[in-house]
């Protein structure tokens, strides 16, 4: 053990552990920029870049940066001296020097960790003149690069090439032209990047933001010709209230529909209808599968894969592009609700297509790309027409003056707006599989459940497994949330060594309820935790569990689809998918 002392107060620490760690150990803070450490999954950024975290070592003649020095026997630190304050002060202010000053319209502004820490130190004047780098704008489906923004703190290669393993992201350049950028410098649209928006959710400036579409919403709101509905994903409704300042984990289902309300939408549904949709078409699927493989088909595709996650599909699709049969043929609930309402909903309420508008409010950025691939429209309509994320739906409610924390609670109208616990859990790493199972155990064995709960595919560790007994056929289930875990199960696909039937994967670390569009969360996995037991505590409220018991669903194959897997069921909510 290593003893030293910081600030005056003796600390004990094992060997290895860095000054920043040794400092917050005893309760003291010291300010970073770069450094990020993801609860849970072991990684840390720590590229001693930015050297916001200097302290003072007594007997040291340099400065020391905090996040990448080794504690050492008999250290004497001050994390705080004169000396420290004003060499924090120099760096923030030439990181500044380089920096667009346009916080007034800046789509960070009032969430950046650079503007904070200009604040925290009290820079009125930035002393220096540094050479503005004019990099272009790169915008995507999904994304926005400002690349003259990047202080290359280098959190979002961490998270894109370390959590992701998709390595879009990585340094290029030297000097004041130095940023993060795809190889060449090409824009994301043009690189293998799944928009899962990760790196947009440890972006500590404005670098990388969504692409802001609340403008278009606003127009469309506003046009009396269009009847305007709005969809809301199941981790939304457990994050939202954060961007009204109410404690993480704190459920908002009711007010948000109240919200939404009063912004105007004139249908307020459910993506959760969606997913217990998607349930039924993906259940059947995969009882279908494992029935041709009991029968000894040999051709037969196992194990299965979820599908309902659009960065995940990009992955495969760019990454593992002969598994693309694998996976499920169900489209994402988004893009089956908007199928749906385009079709089914237009007709009952007598609005043509081209007049209705679909809306949806995702905790994911991949959602804006699902919704622009091409074959998710007709004749150039497409069945969801804008994607706003949980973000942004915040930002409109400031917008429309709306006291959000004293609104009542208000249910969703009828009928894309009936949903069951099964479908909320969709929202959380384990919950899309554990809604099949719910469904898929009736209908395989043709009895009820013993249990709707089944702990054994919840949690948060990245990579998970379960056997479930359908009544004495073992079924194998893997669960992989993040892409890094991801591409574990699929290299074991390929090697002919996977020992699941069916397999859960979800691109964002916690599933949707961490996903690249919600309140910012700084990787603090407590955060991810809490919006979790939301989701699960709203299952357990709901009256009914288990996707094939929703009566608006039965209905809606009664009146429309026919049956899972039908042949119209197929055309409107199945896909194909592209290598
Ligand atoms: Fe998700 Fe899904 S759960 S993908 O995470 O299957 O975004 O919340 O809406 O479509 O339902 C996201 C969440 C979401 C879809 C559903
Ligand atoms: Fe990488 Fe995801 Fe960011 Fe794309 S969106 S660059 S895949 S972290």
């Amino acid at each position: 053990m290593i003893n030293l002392t910081i600030d005056h107060k003796p600390v004990v620490v094992s060997k290895g552990t860095t000054i920043l760690k040794a400092a917050s150990s005893i309760g003291i803070d010291i300010p970073t920029l770069c450094y990020m450490k993801l609860d849970d999954m072991n990684i840390e950024n720590k590229p001693g870049g930015c050297r916001v975290c200097v302290v003072e070592v007594k007997g040291r003649r340099n400065l020391a940066p905090a996040c990448c020095t080794e504690a050492t026997e008999g250290m004497e630190i001050n994390t705080h001296s004169i000396r420290a304050i004003n060499a924090r002060r120099t760096i923030v202010e030439l990181i500044l020097s380089d920096h667009p000053a346009d916080c007034l319209i800046c789509a960070k502004s009032g969430n950046c960790d650079l503007q904070n820490m200009a604040h925290h130190l009290g820079i009125r004047k930035i002393h220096y003149q540094g050479e503005q780098s004019l990099y272009r704008e790169d915008t995507s489906p999904a994304i926005i690069r400002e690349i003259n923004k990047c202080i290359m703190c280098r959190r979002c290669e961490t998270m894109c090439n370390e959590v992701q393993t998709v390595g879009v992201l990585s340094a290029v350049n030297r000097g004041f032209q130095a940023v993060v950028a795809p190889a060449f410098e090409m824009n994301l649209d043009h690189s293998t990047c799944t928009y899962c928006g990760q790196c947009v959710a440890v972006c500590p400036t404005g670098a990388l933001t969504e692409a802001d579409e609340t403008g278009a919403v606003i127009r469309a709101l506003s046009d009396p010709t269009k009847t305007v509905v709005v969809q809301t994903a199941p981790a939304v409704r457990a994050a939202l209230g954060e961007e009204f300042g109410m404690p993480a984990g704190t459920l908002v289902t009711g007010k948000m529909v109240a919200a939404l309300r009063r912004l105007g939408f004139d249908y307020v549904f459910d993506t959760d209808f969606a997913a217990d949709l998607t349930i039924m078409e993906e259940g059947t699927e995969l009882l279908s599968r494992l029935s041709a493989f009991m029968e000894g088909d040999k051709n037969v595709k196992l194990p299965i894969l979820t599908s309902c996650c659009p960065a995940w599909v990009k992955f495969f699709e760019h990454h593992f592009p002969e598994l693309k049969d694998i996976p499920s043929t169900a489209r994402s609930p988004q893009q089956m609700f908007g199928s749906v309402a385009k079709t089914y909903f237009a007709d009952k309420i007598g609005v043509k297509r081209e007049n209705l508008v679909v809306v949806s409010i995702m905790p994911c950025l991949a959602k804006k790309y699902e919704s622009s691939r091409p074959e998710f429209s007709v004749n150039g309509n497409p069945d969801v027409d804008f994607a706003l994320s949980t973000r942004e739906l915040g930002h409109l409610i400031n917008l429309g003056n709306i006291d959000f924390n004293s609104l009542p609670n208000e249910e969703f109208d009828q009928p894309l707006g009936e949903s069951t616990g099964a479908a909320v859990i969709f929202g959380t790493t384990g919950g899309v599989i554990e809604a099949a199972v719910r469904t898929a155990y009736e209908i395989f064995t043709g009895n009820p459940l013993p249990r709707v709960d089944f702990e054994e595919l919840r949690g948060m560790d990245g990579l998970r497994k379960a056997t479930i007994d359908f009544n004495g056929t073992e079924i194998n289930i893997g669960i992989a949330h993040g892409l890094g875990n991801a591409r574990k199960l699929l290299e074991d696909i390929q090697a002919g060594n996977s020992e699941f039937h069916a397999i859960e994967i979800m691109s964002c670390p916690g599933g949707c309820i961490g996903g690249g569009g919600q309140p910012y969360h700084h990787g603090d996995a407590e955060i991810l935790k809490k919006r979790q037991r939301a989701i699960y505590s709203e299952d357990k409220n709901k009256n009914i569990r288990k996707s094939h018991e929703n009566p608006y669903i039965t209905k809606l194959y009664e009146e429309f689809l026919g049956a899972p897997m039908s042949e119209k069921a197929h055309h409107l909510l199945h896909t194909k998918y592209f290598d």
